[in-house]
């Protein structure tokens, strides 16, 4: 009999930057100074927008909120290894995506309050609106992803999904399209261990989520999600191989999520305080903060003036957004189609005459 040993289901992990602020730097992407400070000022501007967000919520002026605190790296340092004219298909935990893609606060909120006027995305950005249903987003990555390879573009789809998801059928017929078709597709795993309350050993038997990617003839990678720098790093080197016509990467972002799943969500009944505890001492702007101080990129007069600039910014979407008219509540049946059904005709004149 003859035995033939498979190759072993093993995935590299990157980390770049530690907990401690200490950086390999034989592994440190190619940043300059301003590029580094830009990551770290976008990673603060989305903290205090998420917390703004989350209270607004309470205070009745904002909808159901998704909360990304903890996972902010994962969606700002593979937002910055994009190109504007690339696609994105995010999820309903992406505000701190879409705010690293242009997308102006004051649509984000919109977007929150059910103001549809929210997902229209910038001139010149390619941002696809937030995807409720888990996992759908996986497979519109990739069919705009093969119509970019079709029409020769050099466009990139990055989708962002969690860990639940890679246990839809959505997420294995992207995977598997994108791989038989070699598209230009990066995928993206913000493996935050939980979905809702379903903690990640009882979603999947896999040891990581990266190593999904072997089996559909992918490559992919776990890296550290909490390290914005190794998140940059795996996609950029992934934007770029697929630009270069090289296919898809799934990444895994090994995250977590320091809040509850939703506004509608308490978390506190099914983990425990400690392993909030064991995670917080990973944060991403702490760790990114202990690395510029040390090379003397960031002060506490530095530190201050960023908050200070976020708060500014956030305050004054949201005096702006508040100020909006209401959207039309006919919108509700004006955007489920390209073109209204006859039944969604008579429905809304029906209702609103
Ligand atoms: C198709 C579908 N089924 C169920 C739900 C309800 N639901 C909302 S969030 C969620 C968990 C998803 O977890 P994960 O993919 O890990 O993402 P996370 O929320 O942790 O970021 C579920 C089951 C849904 N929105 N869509």
């Amino acid at each position: 009999m003859v035995k033939k040993v498979l190759k072993e289901f093993k995935v590299e992990y990157l980390q770049v930057l530690d907990e401690n602020g200490s950086c390999d730097e034989a592994l440190m992407p190619k940043l300059s100074n301003d590029e580094i400070k830009n990551l770290y000022e976008m990673l603060v501007l989305t903290r205090v927008f998420d917390q703004k967000a989350f209270n607004m919520q309470r205070q009745g002026r904002l909808g159901t909120y998704i909360q990304f605190k903890g996972q902010e790296a994962c969606q700002v340092g593979s937002a910055m290894a994009l190109e504007d004219k690339d696609f994105i298909f995010p999820m309903y935990r992406n505000s701190a995506l879409l705010i690293a893609r242009k997308q102006p606060i004051v649509q984000v909120l919109q977007y929150w309050s059910g103001d549809e006027r929210g997902s229209i995305s910038p001139q010149n950005v390619n941002n696809f609106p937030i995807a409720i249903p888990v996992g759908t987003q996986t497979v519109h990555a990739a069919g705009a992803a093969f119509a970019a390879k079709l029409q020769g573009k050099k466009q990139v789809s990055a989708v962002y999904f969690g860990d639940g998801a890679t246990s839809k059928g959505d997420f294995h017929e992207a995977m598997n399209f994108a791989g038989v078709f070699q598209v230009p597709a990066v995928f993206i795993c913000e493996n935050n261990q939980y979905a809702i309350s379903v903690p990640r050993a009882k979603q999947t038997h896999s040891e990581t989520i990266a190593q999904k990617a072997i089996a559909y003839g992918i490559e992919g990678i776990q890296v550290d999600g909490m390290d914005v720098f190794a998140v940059y790093k795996a996609a950029k080197d992934a934007v770029d191989k697929a630009r270069s016509g090289k296919g898809p990467t799934l990444i895994e972002c090994y995250t977590y999520r320091m809040a509850d799943h939703s506004t509608s969500d308490d978390a506190s009944k099914y983990r425990t305080k400690e392993e909030l505890e064991l995670w917080a001492k990973k944060d991403p702007i702490e760790r990114l903060e202990k690395y510029m101080r040390k090379k003397g990129l960031l002060d506490d007069a530095y530190k201050n003036n960023v908050l200070t600039k976020s708060q500014e910014a956030v305050e004054k979407a949201v005096t702006e957004f508040e100020k909006l008219p209401p959207p039309d509540p006919k919108d509700i049946f004006k955007y489920v189609f390209a073109e209204m059904t006859q039944q969604q005709k008579e429905e809304m004149e029906d209702i609103f005459g």
